[in-house]
């Protein structure tokens, strides 16, 4: 009798795994959604992937999350990093139904999407780099030319054998009734996987999509990792964190500066609508100067609007330059030290910068903004290089004294 209980409650608990995991890798009938994170660094591929989680939301598509595309010096090729490295799959899921590249297709792939059903999709024909496979007659996405396109789809096996052009559709879903035409036009009976050659979003983030950053937690590893430095590298206290983006491509790319409205992550400091005025060179590349002066008026209002919370240290993520003699020599006197990561990490930097009490970022560059949402969505204050212009701050300031 008792053996028997026992047995029954065997069988029934592998009943239970067996269909829990099930649950979790069973075939989505609304269909997947993947896509190559090929434009870009990090800042770029984070903007996409909040666009891309609210298309993939809209389409009622489950998310195959794409590995994050790196590339390293002298290498030819980029490297794939799974995206559950750097963040936690998990709370994703909270918003909307999502799986690790890997694990569709580990899991699913021979099911949903045999060899033989792999289509890319783009918005119309793009030409491939190398002339003599540009077929006038069969127009292609050329998914997989060049570097990371090649590189990116080979981390899974995956060949694509047809194209489909899906212009004019778009992928706006909040000011439009496009996700209607897109289940119309793409069934998920027909079509059970959309894999698009560059991301379905645009860049930057549009402002709806910007809150969908409260669902991208840091694993555990840079979690600990951007504890233990505050804990053990900085003085007890308040730390003010920094964003100095001021490598070469950086002063390449503030040249276009004179020629527009809005640049880059621009958008998170002047408005989506220039609500807050136009562009102007210091908000992309601030003097060395100009941040010292800022540094120091941050530090000084904080001491008078929180006495009890003064600012101890400066923490400095750079791509470049981290200015830490010039800094040091600042601030000194001040009695504030001037830190930064011994090895260059851009991961633990954000993780750290997401976790200062105040924080300073460049209000072009889309890795500040990254940093920028994360502090929002915890309700940290955050301020840019520039801004607001400082002959108007003067100005300003000079008004409320008289
Ligand atoms: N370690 C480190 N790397 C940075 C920092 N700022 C920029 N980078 C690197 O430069 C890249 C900049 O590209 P991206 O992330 O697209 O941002 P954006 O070009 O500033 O809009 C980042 O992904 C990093 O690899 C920084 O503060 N620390
Ligand atoms: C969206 O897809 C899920 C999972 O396939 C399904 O359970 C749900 O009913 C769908 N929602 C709508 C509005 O179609
Ligand atoms: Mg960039």
């Amino acid at each position: 009798m008792q053996w028997l209980k026992l047995k029954l409650q065997f069988i029934f608990i592998i009943c239970i795994l067996i269909s829990s995991a099930w649950g979790q890798l069973g075939r989505d009938p609304n269909g997947y959604l993947t896509y190559c994170p090929c434009m870009g660094r990090f800042g770029n591929q984070a903007d996409h992937f909040l666009g891309s989680l609210a298309f993939a939301k809209a389409l009622n598509r489950t998310l195959i999350l794409p590995p994050w595309v790196e590339y390293r010096k002298g290498e030819l090729r980029s490297r794939q990093v799974p995206f559950n490295t750097y963040f936690e799959v998990e709370p994703l899921q909270e918003y909307h139904r999502v799986i690790t590249m890997a694990d569709f297709m580990w899991h699913l792939a021979d099911d949903v999407w045999p060899e033989s059903e792999r289509v890319s999709f783009c918005y119309m024909e793009r030409k491939s780099l190398q002339v003599e496979k540009n077929d006038p007659e069969k127009p292609n996405c050329h998914a997989k030319d060049g570097n990371p396109f090649g590189p990116f789809w080979d981390t899974f096996h995956i060949d694509f054998v047809r194209s489909e052009f899906y212009g004019p559709l778009h992928f706006d879903v909040h000011h439009s009734a496009i996700a209607a035409k897109w289940q119309a036009k793409y069934p998920p009976e027909t079509w059970p996987v959309l894999a698009f050659t560059g991301a379905p979003a645009s860049f930057p983030v549009q402002l709806e999509n910007c809150q969908l950053q409260q669902y991208m937690h840091w694993s555990q590893r840079y979690r600990d990792g951007a504890r233990e430095f505050i804990r053990e590298q900085l003085p007890r206290g308040a730390f003010l964190g920094i964003h100095l983006r001021n490598g070469i491509d950086w002063v390449r790319a503030c040249e276009h500066v004179k020629d527009s409205q809005h640049l880059f992550a621009s958008p998170q400091c002047l408005g989506y609508k220039n609500e807050r005025g136009p562009l102007y060179p210091e908000l992309c590349m601030p003097s060395k100067e100009a941040i010292v002066r800022q540094i120091k008026r941050t530090i000084k209002n904080v001491r008078q609007t929180q006495p009890n919370n003064e600012i101890k240290s400066v923490f400095v993520a750079s791509d470049s330059n981290h200015m830490i003699g010039e800094l040091s020599t600042a601030l000194t006197r001040m009695g504030i030290s001037v830190h930064k990561l011994p090895e260059d990490d851009p991961y633990l930097d954000l993780a750290i910068l997401g976790q200062s009490n105040h924080f300073i970022g460049n209000c072009i560059s889309s890795y500040s903004a990254f940093v920028k949402r994360e502090r929002d969505s915890h309700g940290f204050p955050s301020y840019f290089w520039g801004f607001p212009k400082e002959k108007e701050r003067q100005q300003a300031k000079a008004h409320e004294e008289l």
